[in-house]
């Protein structure tokens, strides 16, 4: 029988033998494999614990919150705050940043995250997850401010994602490519399930939300169209759509099989970049799809060169399989 690999096993392994991270990051990443190993126990009880519906209230960004949302963030703050490994978490559903409190020992890292990514989904039994970033505090800053926070997508030290679906699963980088793990619930561990994930540079398999053509600017309607107009058209191959509307869902299979993913901005809300969040969904995603050899850009810029001008800043995403997100980058330079 091949030995099974655990993620602690693989994240000592990760400190220990190949030196790619210190201690407090290896005990970091497993808290958060902690918190997400029980917001999957909350999801998959679903109605029978209570934790479906809305929870009337908005969050910074004047969405209605559901009530997992709030569960997920406070067992992402609960699980994190007293180890000693962080300084601040930030998240989608708290409008400042959360400073470690002054009883626990203060650590070097910053931790970002979307606790619970794809809301729409949660009521409706569809995969849903948790999107997470890990940055360093800037040396000889003291105590932390949420300026420290904004740093390029480039200096993640780490990032991953939680896919709570038909499997519960854990995808990593710590900047050595990237590696799933399958939670076992009968051993109540992750097990490394792939490692050294490839996205296929091309694809015939492309994601976005189809009901906002009329509001899409012409760089992201050409490449759509070309893909609708399939064999007979510009591209000589018949495409297939997926939309999941949880992006961990969309990047998963992205992941697993290739293919584009795009949120691009459009005109109904001109004055914002897009409708994702930039330092705690499309960096961490853009990273683990580089780290898998795709790309990720706003259609102008590498992703991860943004540099990010406030918590919440929102952007344009386009990332997955290299050859396609390269050509709609192209149709936007031409224009
Ligand atoms: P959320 O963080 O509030 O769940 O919003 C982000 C989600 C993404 O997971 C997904 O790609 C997108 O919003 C779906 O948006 P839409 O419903 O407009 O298709
Ligand atoms: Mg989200």
């Amino acid at each position: 029988m091949t030995q099974r690999i655990s993620l602690t096993r693989y994240l000592v392994e990760q400190q220990r033998v190949d030196g790619h991270i210190p201690s407090q990051l290896r005990l970091l990443l497993e808290v958060v494999a902690r918190a997400c190993k029980s917001i999957s126990q909350a999801v998959n009880k679903g109605d029978l614990g209570g934790v479906l519906g809305a929870a009337s209230t908005e969050n910074v960004q004047g969405e209605m919150q559901k009530k997992l949302d709030i569960i997920a963030n406070e067992v992402l703050i609960e699980a994190n705050e007293w180890g000693g490994h962080l300084a601040a978490m930030a998240s989608e559903e708290m409008d400042s940043i959360y400073v470690v409190p002054n009883r626990y020992p203060q650590g070097e890292y910053l931790l970002l995250f979307d606790p619970l990514d794809g809301s729409s989904n949660i009521d409706v039994n569809v995969s849903i997850g948790t999107i997470f970033s890990v940055l360093k505090k800037p040396e000889g800053s003291a105590g932390v401010s949420e300026h420290d926070f904004l740093q390029a997508g480039s200096h993640q030290v780490a990032a991953g994602y939680c896919v709570y679906g038909p499997q519960t699963t854990l995808v990593l980088t710590v900047g050595d490519g990237v590696a799933m793990f399958t939670l076992d619930r009968e051993q109540g561990s992750f097990v490394l399930t792939q490692e050294h994930v490839q996205i296929p540079a091309d694809t015939k398999e492309f994601a976005i939300n189809m009901s906002n053509m009329r509001h899409w600017d012409a760089p992201v309607k050409r490449y759509v169209d070309e893909c609708l107009a399939g064999k007979e058209g510009e591209r000589g191959k018949d495409f297939n759509m997926r939309w999941i509307a949880s992006m961990v869902a969309d990047v998963h299979r992205i992941l697993t099989r290739g293919g584009i993913f795009m949120y691009p901005w459009d005109k109904r809300e001109p004055n914002k970049p897009g409708k994702l969040r930039l330092m705690y969904e499309a960096n961490p995603m853009s990273w683990l799809v580089e780290q898998a050899g795709g790309a990720a850009t706003n259609g102008h810029q590498r992703i991860l060169d943004i540099q990010p001008g406030k918590l919440h800043e929102r952007v344009s995403v386009i990332l997955g399989s290299k050859n396609e997100v390269e050509r709609v980058t192209s149709y936007h330079q031409k224009t």
